[in-house]
């Protein structure tokens, strides 16, 4: 059976044109204006101000137009403006903007739990609740989990990133810029190496060794007694999109459903096609007992989720979860709205395009390059892809030269992300409804300015 897949249409000439200077005129006075008021602790990847934005296309407001392989860090799968989901928020903003779900509830909070419990992994009843922010999702699965279990420890991983508010502040690892001197942090946080297969120093490592590395020192430091929840994300984020070595994953889910642990799998940016599945477990069937879920989920609307399984959730008395905006009308129109471009559009389907057309041109600019190439690795899954930047000939992390490429980038016209806890990764997040010809600009870009500090 073929399945009969939409076409995306923009509003906006999907064409990258830079006009002379950046930032113009406008966002350099908009700059000044905010050094004056807002906190320089909010720090901004590109000088540039944003006028319009559709499909893979942001316009800033001096009329230069950048091809976007960010998508507000994985957050507008569906494109900026999906005429979509600016349908149903003006469908429901003209009705109601807000009531609070804990005081008169309405039903669009209903149909996102009902779609988000069918397709989430799992075929076990579940239950689902909504949040505002990626942070706040983690924090709730965290609750839930401690609640159900009577447990207190939580595990996460080397190179994790899973907020900034205090106890995701603690799930995650780097420092600066998330931590330093921010604390004290919450407390009964474990941390356990991770499989980062480019990085290990035995290369021929297998992911069932790298889990057993790590239920070891759960075993012998935690107690699987102790703990309540080991939360991972299925491909790392900020850290440096990690892809753990195959059988890791499946291996630490299965020692936690032995051992009694909540495995929740946070997939706020890796979830909603994202990786050319619904989600990145999906990869390797692993089943999550709670899956966090944001950025992509409500085409830039802020909403965040957790799914899980009914018997964890049920356990949590009356009044235990909420929030004033946890699951916002508007924000629930616009997650029904950009769920159904994914299942339209086939956006998983257009995400596995996006890794052949990404991947094969880089691997080619790497075998080209050789070894006097500062591509050490080319990895990720879908479009959310990414390249690990080293010194020449050693894999000693190269952090200049993704800082050089991303800001040579820019000065084209090509928004381009990093990440790494070395900050030597540069990360392609496109949205999922880019054009090729569009994407292929972009790349023509990257490539150039790769070859140029090489
Ligand atoms: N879990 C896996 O990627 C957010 C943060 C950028 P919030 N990642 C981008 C920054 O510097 O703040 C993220 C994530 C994973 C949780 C979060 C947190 O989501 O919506 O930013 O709270």
């Amino acid at each position: 059976m073929t399945i009969q897949t939409t076409q995306p249409q923009f509003r906006l000439e999907q064409k990258r044109k830079i006009t002379g200077d950046f930032p113009g005129p406008k966002s350099t006075e908009l700059n000044a204006r905010r050094a004056a008021v807002v906190a320089k602790g909010v720090a901004s990847a590109v000088p540039v101000y944003v006028a319009d934005a559709d499909g893979g296309i942001v316009h800033d407001v001096d009329g230069n137009s950048f091809i976007d392989l960010g998508a507000g860090i994985a957050v507008t799968s569906v494109g900026a403006s999906d005429p979509a989901v600016v349908g149903a928020v003006k469908e429901q903003v003209e009705h109601f903007t807000h009531t609070c779900f804990m005081v008169t509830p309405y039903e669009g909070y209903i149909a996102v739990a009902e779609k988000l419990n069918a397709i989430t992994p799992g075929d076990f009843e579940k239950r689902t609740v909504l949040f505002n922010s990626g942070a706040e999702a983690v924090e709730n699965a965290v609750k839930v989990a401690r609640l159900a279990t009577g447990r207190n420890a939580v595990v996460a991983f080397d190179h994790a990133y899973h907020g900034r508010t205090n106890l995701t502040m603690a799930l995650t690892a780097k420092t600066m810029p998330y931590k330093a001197n921010f604390g004290p942090f919450a407390p009964e946080v474990y941390r356990i190496p991770m499989s980062y297969p480019f990085r290990e120093e035995n290369p021929s490592i297998t992911g069932a060794e790298a889990a057993q590395r790590a239920i070891t020192m759960m075993e012998k430091q935690i107690g699987a007694d102790s703990l309540a929840a080991i939360i991972i994300e299925p491909i790392q984020g900020e850290g440096g999109f990690i892809v753990p070595a195959e059988g890791f994953l499946p291996a630490i889910a299965d020692w936690a459903r032995e051992n009694g642990v909540v495995f929740i799998a946070d997939e706020v940016q890796s979830g909603f096609c994202r990786t050319g599945e619904w989600f990145a477990v999906n990869h390797e069937g692993v089943v999550p007992d709670i899956i966090t879920m944001a950025k992509g989920i409500a085409g830039g609307m802020p909403l965040s989720a957790i799914t899980g399984r009914a018997d964890l959730f049920d356990a949590v008395h009356p009044g235990g979860l909420g929030g004033t905006y946890g699951g916002n009308p508007v924000a629930c129109a616009a997650a029904i709205a950009a769920i159904g471009t994914m299942e339209e559009q086939d956006l998983a389907g257009r995400a596995r395009h996006i890794e052949e057309i990404v991947t094969t041109r880089l691997r080619a600019v790497q075998a080209d390059l050789g070894s006097h190439s500062v591509i050490g690795e080319v990895r990720g899954r879908g479009a959310m892809l990414a390249i690990e930047l080293v010194v020449p000939g050693t894999n000693t992390p190269h952090a200049e030269a993704t800082k050089a490429i991303a800001a040579s980038c820019l000065q084209e016209g090509v928004i381009i992300l990093t990440c790494g806890t070395y900050g030597n990764v540069i990360r392609l997040l496109p949205p999922l409804v880019i054009g090729d010809e569009l994407l292929n600009d972009g790349l023509d870009v990257l490539e150039a300015a790769i070859r140029a500090v090489t």
